[in-house]
């Protein structure tokens, strides 16, 4: 049976939690295959809401299986919280959450060296989460990592020690000034990595393949977004894994003849988190509504998030870059009571007029070209059925099926998993 992945197609923080968790039903496999504690996944059901890092979003559904593939970080210190703050919904976790043996570990150095760097860069930073993600992937790649299936061998202290007297070295390097007591830091990580080796540690790629061939329903769920991809996103400003669907073929084992379904999933508005460029930013009032109605804050650090009108032309490349096959439209609840609404299908660049990505997307170099739409004043929230829906809605959603050539099957009018409009 085929894996079905679900992508984000912006800048991240589209709702793949929530969406994840509304197809959940039908899955049985749910597996993370890239990112780690960057990731803030939120659902919200039953008036509770909750926000994950690095534990897939099955995790709350009875029957799910739950996979960390071996793309994917893990901060020991970080995931011993997520067990702790799911222990009031009594979740097996034993039987429910496996771990690839081949996924990385974040150190707590890793953390120290994320800020090293980032202090370094002053105004040039990356908007990082400091989760000491990119220094995590950097040793992954550079060979000099450490993984989940260290830890079943007696010398990973050993392991540990040399890696983290190099990164000591390395934080001088940087001659910033960072204050931190490694003392503390590393008895959190003892503690928190006894807790982890009490999950049970899997070669999930050989878990993926014997479910593939008992024909089980597989979910690869993405975090982060398709322009924050470490290869196509809008470098420097990336996170540092494929976040886009290649990295389920190499965050999970999937071969790429066996992906079925991919749900891309986007706002109905497009926001960023962190530095870089975002062509549709708003600086005026529409902006502040977006963040103030779409409660656009960071699910893991807290920071706001910028808002700006949607962009075809980004969104199309991550169609593209994706092949997605089904559309799923997030937070249309939000644009309610605009009276016009604009949507970017082609830049200005270098005085002429394009509708692909160029190279740089920086302010000086595009300027987004805008078709303007009707907006609708109703609210959205109490609506279950593709029926109800404003008939300027409507035409927008129909403007953007035929503008990116994939149909959208699914809107979301709020927060809850009972918001969901399948059409
Ligand atoms: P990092 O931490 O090294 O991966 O940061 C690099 C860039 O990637 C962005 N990034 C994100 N963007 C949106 N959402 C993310 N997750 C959290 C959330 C973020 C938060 O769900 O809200 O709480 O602030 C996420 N993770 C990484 C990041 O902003 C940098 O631009
Ligand atoms: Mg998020």
């Amino acid at each position: 049976m085929a894996v079905d992945l679900l992508l984000g197609l912006q800048w991240g923080d589209e709702g793949k939690g929530k969406i994840v968790d509304v197809l959940t039903k039908d899955y049985d496999i749910i597996a993370r295959f890239q990112g780690g504690p960057n990731a803030g996944h939120t659902l919200e059901f039953d008036g509770i809401k909750h926000v994950l890092h690095t534990i897939p979003s099955g995790i709350f559904h009875k029957n799910a299986i739950n996979i960390v593939g071996n793309g994917v970080v893990i901060d020991p210190v970080i995931f011993k919280k997520e067990l702790e703050n799911l222990k009031k919904f009594n979740i097996d976790i034993k039987s429910k959450l496996f771990i690839s043996r081949k996924a990385h570990l974040i150190l707590p150095t890793h953390r120290l060296l994320d800020a090293a760097s980032e202090t370094a860069k002053g105004k040039a930073k990356i908007g990082s989460t400091l989760k000491g993600i990119g220094p995590t992937y950097m040793d992954k790649t550079g060979r000099n990592g450490m993984r989940v299936g260290d830890l079943e061998f007696s010398d990973w202290k050993e392991k540990y020690r040399a890696l983290a007297n190099k990164h000591e070295d390395m934080i001088g390097f940087y001659n910033v000034d960072i204050q931190y007591d490694l003392n503390e830091l590393e008895n959190d990580f003892w503690k928190a990595v006894e807790e982890l080796k009490e999950l049970t540690f899997i070669d999930s790629e050989e878990t993926i393949f014997q479910a593939q061939r008992d024909n089980k329903k597989i979910l690869a769920e993405g975090a982060q977004g398709s322009l924050l991809d470490i290869d196509f996103g809008t470098y420097p400003f990336v996170t540092s894994s494929n976040t886009t669907a290649a990295g389920a073929c190499t965050g999970l084992g999937v071969a790429p003849n066996k992906i079925g379904k991919v749900f891309g999933i986007f706002k109905a508005y497009t926001t960023r988190v962190g530095s870089g460029p975002f062509p549709t930013e708003l600086f005026d009032e529409d902006g502040a509504t977006m963040g103030r109605v779409g409660n656009e804050f960071g699910a893991t650090t807290g920071r706001a998030r910028r808002c700006g009108w949607l962009d075809l032309v980004a969104l199309k490349y991550a169609v593209e870059i994706n092949g997605v096959t089904e559309l799923i439209m997030m937070k249309a609840d939000v644009l309610s009571g605009f009276e016009t609404l604009k949507v970017c299908t082609a830049y200005k660049y270098q005085g002429k007029t394009i509708t692909h990505l160029p190279y740089n997307i920086e302010p000086e170099n595009v300027t987004p070209i805008y078709t303007e739409m009707k907006g609708w004043a109703k609210d959205l929230t109490k609506m279950s059925k593709a029926e109800e829906l404003p008939a300027t809605l409507n035409d927008y959603i129909n403007f953007l099926e035929k503008e990116l050539e994939v149909p959208i099957s699914i809107v979301s009018v709020g927060p809850d998993r009972t918001q969901t409009i399948v059409r």
